[in-house]
């Protein structure tokens, strides 16, 4: 986990000692500027292994002591970061060496949640953080009976508490039921259940955003919604309307998507259910916060449509395990000229949900040491969603081994959205050619099989990206003060509304919580990352698909073997966060900025298809006042 990458608490890991203290000023020189990030790099450095260890134990052991153990880390890591942050001011305005300025400006940003100087508020703001993200964990959704069986009347045991007689069901198997079932009675208990663990969130994620935004102030920052936009070597306010330009040249896509998904969903569940006109539940799109919606390909695709490849089922008949599919993900990068994995991965990682205790099961990639101590914590089953998150989670342990050789403040991603986009470029080329070369089929489908696959790509790739946009929305809102905690639910289904044309299955008030049942959010992960990256990968994706020499259609590609599409993206990752991303980005693509343009030419042939289908049915929604406006 190490910054980004991963979750916890915080980002960031990388700290000074609790009893180190920031030199104590000498005369704002350049050298002086070099020995203080110097400094800073090694107190960091050592105080940040420290916080993933105990991370690590918190997350694949939750208990309320590893929980305590890990907060008294987090907090001794945050409090000396936040610590070397303030002192970078004292080099403002002082003409530095390119690697000390850009040192100090990445320190002063590293954390997602600075603690304010009060050490009674810092200790708070940590065990906050480590307390949600841990709470997220436990997340059990319990009732009498069966999933979808009706609830006895008035007076039965509460949904969620009981355990006696009651069935009790975690966000694996609540997950599953919504890939799974047909039966919207099903499907809505699965997502009310799982909604119904975060409502005991919602005072202390408050209160979270209350301390972490005094920190952000200590520091210069309006609140920490400014303060995680200003981590892209861009003004933020140019950042946001980067973000605003890349959304209206993939929007048409999706709004073309969203209008062929209702269409097939109306004909399977009925006018009742999903409106011809109107928005989409939030149930009926496999999966639990319709972020991704590739669960539902086998509703909607066209009955005569070419069969495609199943993964899944792949993987079953192979008798493919979980540790396989990561020797498969591993394959693929090593084939292209990266070493393999260390063997303490396989040995220290966490790949399935143990049995006998609780975990974080949402999936993260750690880098423990900022060496060789690499590992995956992951619930992963065999199926062909898991196959690709897998390469997900690789691609940030390769991109954490090639970037270990960079001063510690430069051991990141090119950005955050670099870091999230490296696996899902691997994987995008996981074509029926590549899963036969790798001996996962025997036989590749014809051509007439490509609308399909790139309808089941699309309902992962395009719907996800209204989502990876509005999660950040609504923290910005929140972090800002825009949105206080009486709106947060009513903020949360009005962003769903606009950007996704997404609504909640049943009436949803201010007790619930909705944002706390997606687990970025009690993490404080910033999930802008996402979007970008989802645009990113088809960029990179397309860089090394030319360097492999691929001609045809871009879908078609796979750079599986190439070592010169592995070189090409080796001299990227090796780079880490040492100059702006903009640079690395035009050395790997020719482009300067990111762009869409790439992802548009992998779909082109799906958007004139969903076009066509859509003719003569309605395209859009339109969102109701009540539900647009917040107080
Ligand atoms: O959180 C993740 C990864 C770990 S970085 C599993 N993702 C986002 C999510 O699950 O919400 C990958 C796609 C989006
Ligand atoms: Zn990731």
């Amino acid at each position: 986990m190490r910054r980004h990458v991963a979750f916890l608490l915080a980002a960031l890991l990388t700290g000074a000692s609790a009893g180190a203290q920031a030199p104590a000023s000498p005369a704002p020189s350049p050298a002086a500027a070099r020995a203080f990030v110097d400094s800073a790099e090694r107190e960091l450095a050592t105080l940040g292994e420290k916080a993933n260890r105990a991370s690590w134990v918190a997350a694949t052991y939750i208990t309320d002591d590893t929980e305590r153990l890990s907060a008294d880390v987090q907090e001794r890591y945050a409090v000396a970061a936040q610590r070397w942050a303030l002192g970078t001011t004292r080099f403002d305005g002082v003409q530095l060496p390119a690697d000390v300025r850009r040192k100090l400006t990445l320190l002063k940003l590293s954390l997602v949640a600075p603690p304010p100087s009060d050490p009674a508020k810092a200790a708070e703001l940590t065990r906050l953080a480590v307390g949600l993200e841990a709470d997220y964990g436990r997340g059990t959704y319990c009732r009498p009976g069966k999933l979808g069986e009706p609830l006895p009347a008035a007076g039965a045991a509460p949904v969620g508490a009981a355990r006696g007689d009651s069935t009790c069901y975690q966000i694996n198997a609540l997950s599953r039921a919504l890939v799974e079932s047909r039966d919207p009675n099903v499907l809505l208990d699965a997502w009310r259940g799982w909604h119904s663990i975060a409502p005991p969130m919602k005072d202390r994620y408050a209160r979270f955003v209350q301390l972490s935004n005094e920190g952000a102030r200590e520091l210069g920052f309006r609140d920490v919604g400014v303060m995680w936009r200003s981590g892209y070597d861009m003004p933020a306010d140019a950042f946001s309307a980067e973000l605003e330009r890349l959304w209206q040249q993939v929007r048409p896509l999706y709004v073309a998507l969203h209008a062929y998904t209702r269409t097939r969903l109306n004909q399977q569940y009925g006018d009742a259910a999903v409106p011809k006109d109107g928005m989409i539940p939030a149930h009926l799109l496999g999966n639990m916060w319709a972020q991704e919606w590739g669960n539902v390909f086998p509703i909607v695709s066209p009955a005569a449509a070419a069969p495609t490849v199943d993964l899944t089922k792949l993987l079953a008949a192979k008798g493919t395990d979980v540790p396989a599919m990561f020797r498969f993900g591993e394959g693929f990068f090593t084939s292209l000229g990266f070493d393999s994995l260390p063997k303490t991965f396989w040995t220290r990682s966490m790949l399935t949900k143990p049995r006998d205790r609780e975990v974080v099961c949402h999936a993260s990639a750690w880098d423990i040491d900022a060496q060789d101590d690499v590992r995956i914590k992951m619930c992963a089953e065999r199926t062909g969603e898991d196959f690709v998150t897998v390469h997900h989670e690789l691609g940030h342990n390769f991109y954490q081994r090639a970037y270990k050789g960079q001063p510690f403040l430069f051991q990141n991603g090119a950005h955050d959205g670099f870091h999230e986009a490296i696996g899902d470029a691997v994987a995008l080329s996981i074509t029926p050619g590549y899963l036969q070369q790798v001996g996962l089929l025997a036989q590749a489908p014809s051509t007439a099989s490509d609308t399909s696959r790139l309808l089941q790509q699309a309902l992962d790739k395009v719907a996800f990206l209204p989502f990876g946009l509005l999660i950040d929305q609504w923290r910005w809102q929140v972090f800002s003060g825009q949105v206080t905690p009486a709106d947060y639910n009513r903020a949360w289904w009005a962003l769903r509304a606009k950007y996704q044309g997404v609504a909640p299955p049943v009436a949803r008030t201010e007790a619930d919580f909705d944002p706390g049942a997606k687990y970025h959010v009690p993490a404080n992960t910033p999930y802008t990352r996402y979007f970008l990256a989802r645009v990113l990968q088809f960029q990179l994706y397309r860089a090394m698909c030319r360097e492999a020499g691929h001609t045809g259609p871009l879908y078609r590609c796979s750079f599986y073997g190439s070592k010169a599409a592995g070189a090409k993206l080796a001299r990227l990752l090796e780079a880490g966060q040492s100059r702006p991303w903009q640079e690395v980005l035009f050395e790997m693509t020719g482009e300067r900025r990111m762009d869409a343009g790439a992802m548009m030419e992998y779909f082109a042939p799906l958007k004139i298809w969903l076009d066509r289908q859509n003719a003569g049915h309605p395209v859009g929604w339109t969102v109701p006042a009540q539900v647009s406006q917040t107080r």
